[in-house]
């Protein structure tokens, strides 16, 4: 059978940030050439239609063995993973995911000789002692959620296998993520996305964070950026090999309902907030992403109010 070369695989193609990620990478580099994977089959009929499809479940290596004979890929973006808040429900599998899955993914890079992989990080690698107005990229780090606990080793990981087996690992490490086109699934700062979808649906949002609960943030486009800046940067400007601080705003649920207000001024917020509040207060509240900047040109677009515009009149459209 002849392989289809120059392959790129992304893992975890059905999530907030894959579902995206998948359709730019094959705007870039061509439908076919982009294979989206996941356990599970697409619901968005974009991603289905557009291009190639493979059921992968990352704590299965034979599934990316078998994939290896069909293709040959030059770059990976790993990006299944159990996050913040579903993670404390069940740690040890959301461990073994996020561990296992990395190995193995690391493990089938090298292998096959893979030029690149990516690997996302988060906010959550910080923990109550980490400085929490603008987080230095190095500082005292102490997760205390299984899922920063896991960020925090996988990037460690990513760095041995540079350091150690030359491969070509990137990362970085993402605020909260909002986006119109997919809901994130079980993060602390899901609230940021839902409040949108609420506001035109209802004309008010319950909010399971307390009014002032400020956290780093970045609106989806922004966040696609990054990813492929980073992917498409010389190898000699990537310096940071564990996972690069990434920032372009911070605010608090209070802040975001008062920016959705400029459109709806009869929106009303209230406040629950639940076990998601602990974790959203071991966090920092700004990022320092000089860094970045630094070493290859990071520099986001969108605020909160012109990320509110947006959000809102694509929701509209959608919704229409
Ligand atoms: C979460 O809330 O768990 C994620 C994250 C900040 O990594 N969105």
């Amino acid at each position: 059978m002849t392989k289809q070369k120059n392959a790129i695989l992304v893992i975890g193609a059905c999530g907030q940030l894959g579902s995206e990620l998948t359709l730019e990478l094959r705007k870039i580099y061509g439908d076919a050439n982009v294979v989206a994977a996941d356990i599970q089959y697409p619901k968005q009929a974009d991603l289905r239609e557009s291009g190639p499809f493979e059921i992968v479940d990352v704590l299965t290596p034979q599934h990316l063995t078998e994939l290896a004979s069909r293709y040959k890929f030059k770059q990976i973006y790993h990006l299944a993973a159990i996050l913040s808040a579903t993670g404390e429900k069940n740690p040890k599998f959301a461990w073994r995911l996020n561990m296992d899955g990395l190995f193995n993914v690391l493990d089938f890079a090298l292998e096959q000789k893979v030029e690149k992989v990516y690997w996302p990080s988060s906010i959550a690698v910080f923990g109550p002692n980490s400085p929490r107005q603008n987080t230095p990229q190095d500082t005292i780090m102490d997760p205390n959620t299984v899922y920063g606990i896991s960020k925090q080793a996988g990037e460690r990981w990513c760095e041995y296998y540079f350091n150690k087996y030359g491969l070509d690992v990137r990362s970085l490490r993402y605020p909260g993520l909002i986006g119109y086109k997919a809901l994130p699934g079980g993060g602390t700062t899901d609230y940021a996305v839902d409040i949108y979808h609420q506001a035109l649906a209802l004309g008010t949002y319950k909010c399971f964070l307390s009014e002032n609960t400020r956290l780093p943030m970045m609106y989806m486009p922004d966040a696609l950026k990054a990813t492929i800046d980073l992917m498409h940067a010389p190898a000699e400007q990537v310096k940071v090999r564990s996972s690069y601080n990434l920032a372009a705003m911070s605010f608090t649920p209070q802040e975001i309902a008062a920016s959705i207000q400029r459109h709806y001024p009869d929106f009303t917020i209230t406040y629950d907030p639940d076990s998601r509040q602990q974790i959203a207060d071991s966090w920092p509240q700004s990022i320092n992403d000089s860094a970045a900047r630094q070493d290859w040109g990071w520099n986001p677009q969108y605020d909160l109010h012109t990320m509110t515009d947006d959000m809102l009149r694509h929701l509209k459209r959608i919704n229409n």
